[in-house]
């Protein structure tokens, strides 16, 4: 199952260009598959428009989050924007819970409030609500009102000092997010922009634009997508905060330029192919690294775990599946291969998206492939195929006249792929691994 999904969980404004429709074709833009949970149906935005229709979608939300559960659903990324109802801030705080995995990152902007105004549809307890679903956060990208709102500080319009603005941010630590990027900043008259930091990191900065006067509706959802689709194609934030500014302001100078009536949203479609190209660029390049660091050994884990119980289901058990990645998958079992058994781990990167991982041990029979796998969206691009090369080098160099793996007997897919890199089926092993478990293997070798 492909669980590479990004659910962005906004309103659908059905007309005007913000939220649902701005994030779906923005994070579509960059390759990524994004699925969506609608907060409200609205037949425009609130901003501008009078009339409008409102209907609230909190009543859907728990039965499609337990629908989800049912699928065994999981998302790599969620990115929650504007809520149709207080009630829904601890639905989504649940459906965080629900469909997560361990590396599953969350992007919340805490959509209420603008140039020191909570919007009219939101109650005096909003700012507390959102808070709480911002502790649950990766990344938050509040305006400065939604931030001061949060902090319970009272907002002063800009310009701003950089001591005030580090401060404000400094205050965000305490939601124990990882990421805090705060929009519509200015240091000076005529500038506006956004600012970044990373606590884990320590990297932060800012990327500054001429200022357009004028409000500009759906601005923040535009620069929200760019930024969760810049991040979730592996750019780093300071690349994703960059990609995400050229793209807002280009569409708001292309909206201006048109003399288009701008409560319709910003023309920001034509700009997707320089944003495209602003990603793509930062973002390819396959490498493969040996990696023993802890954050790269637990990702290897926590894509071991994905990757098993999709390619093994109907071959083993699903006890047997949990049993296998305890034993040798954990990251405390990679730790140790790596520690003391001689294994290496090669990590391998579409940009800094991970792509797939192997993992080897050399013996007295030749170089032992461990483990190798190619995520699904990563397949047919030839990335097996360098990691073989690899390989080969490294069974060179260490000596070695040969490749062996063992692949489960039914696992008729592997062992066509390992055939097509030169690999031919030596004999059949049938190993106990413990707890009344067996794997039931061909060993395959490759000459190299
Ligand atoms: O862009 C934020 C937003 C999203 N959705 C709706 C809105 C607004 C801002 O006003 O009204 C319905």
């Amino acid at each position: 199952m492909n669980q590479e999904r990004i659910l962005a969980v906004h309103d659908i404004s059905c007309v005007g260009r913000c939220s649902l429709t701005v994030a779906l074709p923005i994070i579509s833009s960059v390759g990524l598959e994004c699925s969506v949970l609608p907060t409200a149906v609205l037949s425009t935005h609130t901003g501008g428009f009078k009339g409008f229709t409102y209907r609230d979608l909190t009543e859907d939300m728990v039965p499609i989050d337990q629908h989800w559960m049912s699928l065994g659903l999981r998302f790599r990324a969620f990115y929650t924007g504007f809520l149709g109802s207080f009630e829904q801030i601890d639905i989504v705080c649940r459906l965080f819970d629900d469909l997560s995995r361990e590396d599953t990152t969350i992007y919340v902007d805490p959509v209420m409030a603008d140039a020191g105004k909570l919007y009219s549809v939101f109650g005096p307890d909003f700012p507390a609500g959102m808070r709480r679903l911002c502790e649950k956060a990766d990344v938050i990208m509040p305006n400065l009102t939604e931030l001061s709102l949060m902090l319970g500080e009272e907002w002063v319009p800009g310009p701003y000092t950089h001591e005030y603005v580090d401060s404000m941010i400094e205050k965000a630590r305490a939601f124990g997010v990882k990421k805090v990027v705060l929009t519509g900043i200015s240091f000076e008259e005529g500038t506006v922009g956004a600012v970044y930091r990373d606590f884990e990191t320590g990297e932060s900065g800012e990327v500054m634009r001429p200022e357009v006067p004028g409000y500009f509706h759906g601005t923040g959802d535009v620069f929200g997508s760019a930024l969760v689709g810049a991040c979730e194609s592996g750019l780093p934030l300071s690349q994703a905060v960059e990609a995400a500014v050229n793209l807002t302001v280009s569409s708001i100078l292309r909206t201006v330029g048109s003399g288009a009536d701008v409560k319709y949203g910003v023309d920001f479609e034509p700009g997707l192919r320089e944003y495209i190209r602003e990603v793509g660029a930062s973002a390819s390049g396959v490498t493969i690294e040996p990696v023993s660091d802890e954050a790269s050994l637990r990702a290897i884990a926590s894509l071991a775990s994905t990757v098993w119980n999709e390619a093994f289901a109907d071959m083993i058990s699903k006890e047997q599946i949990d049993y296998m990645l305890a034993k040798y998958q954990s990251y405390e079992a990679i730790s140790e291969q790596v520690s003391s058994k001689g294994y290496t781990y090669l990590l391998v990167r579409d940009g800094n998206r991970l792509a797939g991982y192997c993992g080897y041990a050399p013996d007295d029979r030749g170089l032992f492939l461990s483990k190798i796998y190619i995520l699904e969206e990563f397949r047919h691009r030839g990335l097996a195929g360098k990691v073989f090369a690899v390989l080969r080098d490294t069974a060179k160099a260490l000596g070695k006249d040969c490749i062996y793996l063992t692949v489960n007997r039914g696992n008729s897919g592997a062992i066509a792929v390992y055939e097509h890199e030169g690999f031919e089926i030596a004999e059949s092993v049938d190993t106990p691994i413990g707890n009344g478990f067996e794997m039931n293997d061909h060993v395959m070798v490759m000459r190299v």
